[in-house]
């Protein structure tokens, strides 16, 4: 039990040290941080053996790694870590159950321009795709003033799901039975700063550390689409 509870406490030190470092990493965005980026230990606190944390990046390699265990053989699963692109008028993301019970969206993180729309296909399994959004009864993970959207349960393969983005910024989304393990993806409208956008703040405080992983390692990869976030 004490291992175990060390454990936990270890990951949300990492966790809150990654999202930190995500956070200084280029982006002295509004307020405070700016002086303070060459000192990142004084944000990972307490003495923890953090030597290897400080840039947050090892994090998103092990997440990464972990996600590349359940490729299903026909899926081009690399799609979903690859280089995001440049903003197209239209996007497709596959929602997955593979062999093994993984769950994901493929690619992780679409992009479209201002005014593109995003399908989403079912591939395999039941899932649903649903914006982190007040509407949907979440916190705001999407850009100010942006419609909230819900597919709604897709249990027929092939069924598929389209929704058109007016809005530019960064949104996150989720599938209602999945969240929980990590069953998250992102989108990228148009050409945003990557400051000011709520998506890519730390993630909420509330949800649980799985999900919180998820997005960190999603905003990762939004930072890095937007030539922010890597030095
Ligand atoms: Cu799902």
């Amino acid at each position: 039990m004490t291992d175990r509870s060390h454990y936990t406490r270890r990951r949300i030190v990492q966790l809150s040290s990654a999202a930190a470092a995500v956070g200084l990493a280029g982006c002295s965005s509004a307020s405070t941080s700016g002086g303070e980026s060459d000192s990142e230990s004084t944000g990972s606190s307490d003495g923890e053996d953090h030597s290897g944390e400080d840039d947050g990046h090892d994090e998103g390699g092990d997440e990464q790694s972990d996600d590349g265990g359940h490729d299903d053989g026909g899926h081009d699963d690399g799609d979903g870590h690859g280089g995001v692109g440049e903003p197209t008028p239209t996007a497709a993301v596959d929602m997955i159950t593979t062999d093994d019970g993984g769950t994901h969206f493929a690619p992780h993180v679409a992009r479209v321009e201002t005014g593109g729309t995003v399908t989403w296909t079912l591939e395999s399994g039941s899932h649903n795709a649903a914006a982190y959004h007040p509407d949907n009864d979440q916190p705001q993970l999407v850009p100010d003033g942006a419609e909230a959207w819900d597919s709604g349960m897709l249990s027929e393969h092939g069924a598929t799901f389209e929704h058109t983005f007016e809005t530019e910024g960064v949104y996150h989304y989720y599938c209602t039975p999945h969240e929980g393990v990590g069953m998250i993806g992102s989108v990228i409208v148009g050409e945003p700063d990557a400051h000011g956008q709520p998506a890519l703040e730390e993630p909420p405080a509330d949800k649980p550390q799985a999900v919180r992983e998820k997005i960190v390692e999603l905003n990762e990869m939004c930072n890095e689409a937007l030539g922010h976030g890597h030095d």
